[in-house]
């Protein structure tokens, strides 16, 4: 058991951290206002290599371990919870991962250099207007025309779905078959009967983009199928398994920058003639969150290494997604408390934290999900009755 970082996480980790700090955190609030996403951060991100970081140098990737990777996700979402969703848990370990894992040589050479490059972005579409947490159940259809498919049905609460140029979409080729029955491909933006409409007014994460997808009976090349035939819930769930460490750091991200506002401000902040720091009901608060991120954070770490090692890393995954959103919650909570009045407006960043972890929490499972996940894999049962 090794519990030391070595020099190049801690290079890795500095340089994301540096990056986040400069480029991310000055306009973090303006977009999170405005819903804007910028485009150039995305590019400046893969010109350091932080886009695609787990992925091998031969596809344009950075050649790094999965625990190195959680380090950059827990900078980058300290900074900005929807530049992390955009750029690294949706682009990078829903998309990339996927292709690199079940993609043939042709379509990893194909979409993989210009993914770790900037020049496209992904989306991972599973998720539809009627399924969401029954994810083997999804209504989308794909029917087999000569060389191609036609994909006809839509996708609801796509991250990345409105500007993204390849959607990595799951569909129904055999419906008798449940999750046996589902097939994954990659449709490119501009594929004939293939549109987006974008999605306003989400509470939190509004620095990142969200759409409905629309299919049309949509034409996609055979060649573009990922996996096989009825491989696609496999894709799913490995990309889900990937994402949710991602995400579990990035909660760890949130939660490290509630601490650090509430500190700051805690020390500024006078009332009763000395800093509430002083005060041991604040002191409580910062104590308690410190304790959980902590935990949360070498939990992460553990998930993460079970995942380098090649070992199943399926209830880790899960049990790290669940426990660092809820102190994700729970600390950008507290760091509202500790703010008072102020932490109750955007003035100050306490609430932008909670309205992100709560974004956090919901999707690549929601912690309801985590928990069946975590119960079935203790349990050794195989259905949620
Ligand atoms: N990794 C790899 N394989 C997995 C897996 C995982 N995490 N979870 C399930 N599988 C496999 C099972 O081993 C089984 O394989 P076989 O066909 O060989 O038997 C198959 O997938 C079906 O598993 P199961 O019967 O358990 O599927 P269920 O439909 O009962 O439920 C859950 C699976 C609930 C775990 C899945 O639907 C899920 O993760 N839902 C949440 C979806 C989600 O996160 N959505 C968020 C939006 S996308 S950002």
């Amino acid at each position: 058991m090794d519990f030391d970082i070595s020099g190049e996480q801690e290079q890795v980790r500095n340089l994301a951290r540096d990056f986040a700090q400069r480029e991310i955190s000055p306009v973090a609030r303006e977009d999170d206002l405005n819903e804007h996403y910028r485009p150039e951060i995305t590019q400046k991100m893969a010109d350091l290599g932080l886009l695609g970081a787990p992925l091998p140098l031969e596809y344009g990737g950075a050649g790094l371990d999965y625990v190195t990777y959680l380090m950059i996700c827990e900078e980058i979402a300290k900074a900005s919870a929807g530049v992390f969703t955009t750029c690294l848990t949706v682009h990078t370990s829903l998309f990339q991962m996927s292709i690199l894992r079940f993609g043939s040589e042709n379509l990893k050479q194909r979409f993989l250099p210009r993914a770790t490059g900037g020049e496209i972005l992904g989306c991972f579409a599973l998720t539809e207007p009627n399924i969401g947490s029954d994810a083997a159940d999804i209504e989308l259809s794909a029917r087999p025309d000569g060389s191609n498919w036609v994909l006809r049905g839509n996708k609801m609460w796509i991250s990345n779905g409105g500007i993204a140029d390849i959607a990595l979409v799951f569909a129904q080729t055999d419906k008798t078959k449940r999750h046996r029955g589902i097939t994954a491909f990659l449709v490119e933006r501009g594929a004939p009967g293939f549109s987006s409409r974008n999605i306003h007014g989400k509470l939190g994460l509004r620095d990142s983009n969200t759409a409905e997808l629309i299919f049309q009976d949509c034409m996609v090349p055979s060649e573009n199928m990922l996996g096989e035939v009825g491989e696609g819930f496999k894709v799913a769930m490995y990309a889900l398994d990937c994402a949710r460490l991602s995400t579990a750091a990035a909660c760890v991200g949130v939660a490290q920058a509630s601490i650090e506002a509430a500190v700051k401000y805690a020390r500024e902040r006078k009332q009763f003639g000395r800093p509430i720091a002083g005060f041991q009901l604040v002191q409580e608060m910062v104590a308690e969150t410190v304790a959980e991120t902590e935990t949360a954070r070498w939990f992460v770490y553990r998930a993460g290494s079970m995942k380098d090692k090649g070992q199943n890393f399926v209830r880790e995954a899960s049990i790290a997604k669940y426990y660092a959103a809820e102190v994700a919650v729970r600390a950008a909570q507290k760091g509202i408390k500790i703010h008072g009045g102020y932490g109750y407006s955007n003035e100050y960043p306490a609430e932008r934290y909670l309205r992100d972890a709560i974004g956090l929490q919901l999707y690549e499972g929601t912690a309801e999900i985590q928990k069946l996940i975590i119960a079935r894999e203790t349990l050794g049962v195989a259905a949620f009755v």
